[in-house]
């Protein structure tokens, strides 16, 4: 699962990038637009669930899902408006499963804006457009391909390719209208038609606006208030988030930083809520297997079958698959432990097809 960080240039991608993996990589003033390399780390997602279950089963290891970051060079300024994004940039983007997008709205004055201004809600939309603009090239190529290949193509082919054209008329509208695909009802057979293109604008989208330090823990800001109705519109959840400060917090070793939370009056540290907010957004649930070994949180798609997560484990445990012991955490908790849950008929054997839910905890059974 991988997120990209993108935005303009300078406005705090790489302090995102650092502050939520604890990482050094170099941020500056003047932007480093055109860096080639993507700064790239894995971070751990907080999971209180997980927390419960290691208390209970005091295991030697406690494994969280994770979820890799790519922080990639911000737009040449100046470029946007002519050429958009550089190749490089879209085929770093055209990899990740996720877009987190960062606005700057914090004012430094030795952090320059290529615009002059920091206006929040424009650069917003002029990175929005970039997205779009990316995926209208893409479609309008594909378009004149497709033409000839209908006349060259007969019986089922060509039907597909009729349908790929009719697809891809509808997200040529929709681009043309400045509507990002994400906010397009696809079918099933559509969204795998779409699946190969790996268009920008349909990734899911968290837009992160990187606010001055002295508007921490304020519940709305000035660009809070401009950005919420484009990231509504955009169907992108919206936070708000101060790279600096968190960069800092993410340096100091545990002890230094529960005293400095609290003395900013900080229950959840930003990088604990967007990390998560990063997870959410890949339509994705975490089950966990529990021990004294190790307990571990597994990520799936939603509407995974048992016999797939198994997979996920190991292939033998899904070729030689019997039954999944299936506990819901909520279930477990209360029961206070598995065998308590297995008394009181909580715990249930379940077959391949069984359809895993969020916080299940399970162990298969197999024999290889
Ligand atoms: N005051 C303040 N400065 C910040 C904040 N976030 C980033 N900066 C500063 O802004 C400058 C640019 O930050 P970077 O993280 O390098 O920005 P970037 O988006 O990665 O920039 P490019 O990769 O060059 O496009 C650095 O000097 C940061 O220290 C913030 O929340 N507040
Ligand atoms: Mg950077």
């Amino acid at each position: 699962m991988k997120v990209g960080i993108i935005g303009l240039p300078s406005c705090g991608k790489t302090a995102v990038f650092n502050a939520l993996t604890g990482g050094h990589a170099e941020v500056r003033a003047f932007s480093g637009a055109g860096q080639l390399e993507p700064n790239v780390g894995v971070v751990s997602v907080p999971e209180p669930r997980q927390d419960w279950l290691s208390a209970l089963y005091k295991p030697k290891k406690t494994t969280y899902a994770t979820v890799e970051l790519v922080d990639v060079a911000g737009m040449v300024p100046g470029q946007a408006q002519k050429d958009g994004f550089s190749p490089q940039l879209v085929a770093h983007l055209r990899q990740v499963d996720a877009l987190v997008h960062v606005v700057r709205a914090f004012t430094d004055p030795a952090v320059p804006h290529a615009d002059g201004t920091v206006n929040p809600l424009r650069d917003a939309e002029l990175l929005e457009l970039e997205l779009i603009l990316a995926d209208l090239s893409v479609v309008d190529k594909r378009l004149d391909k497709l033409d000839q290949e209908i006349q060259r193509k007969k019986g089922p082919e060509r039907t597909q390719s009729e349908a790929e054209k009719e697809l891809l008329a509808r997200f040529k509208q929709a681009l043309t209208d400045e509507k990002p695909l994400r906010q397009l009802e696809l079918t099933a057979d559509e969204s795998k038609l779409a699946r190969g293109y790996t268009f920008l604008s349909e990734k899911p989208l968290l837009v992160v606006t990187n606010i001055d330090e002295a508007e921490i823990g304020q519940a709305d800001t000035p660009a809070l208030q401009k950005l919420k109705p484009f990231a509504e519109s955009k169907g992108a959840p919206l936070l708000a988030f101060c790279a600096k400060t968190e960069m800092e917090i993410a340096q100091l070793d545990e002890a230094e930083r529960g005293e400095f939370l609290s003395a900013l009056g900080i229950e959840e540290p930003g990088r604990d809520r967007l990390v998560k907010a990063a997870y959410r957004l890949l339509d994705v649930i975490p089950f966990f297997t529990v021990g004294e070994d190790e307990v571990k949180a597994w990520t799936i798609t939603r509407g995974t079958h048992a016999h797939e997560a198994a997979r996920k484990i190991h292939s033998d445990i899904a070729r030689g698959f019997i039954r999944a012991e299936v506990v819901a955490y909520d279930a477990l908790r209360e029961c206070g432990s598995w065998n308590a849950a297995k008394d009181k008929g909580r715990v249930r054997l379940e077959g391949k097809e069984y359809v895993v839910h969020d916080g299940d905890c399970i162990n298969f059974r197999f024999a290889v």
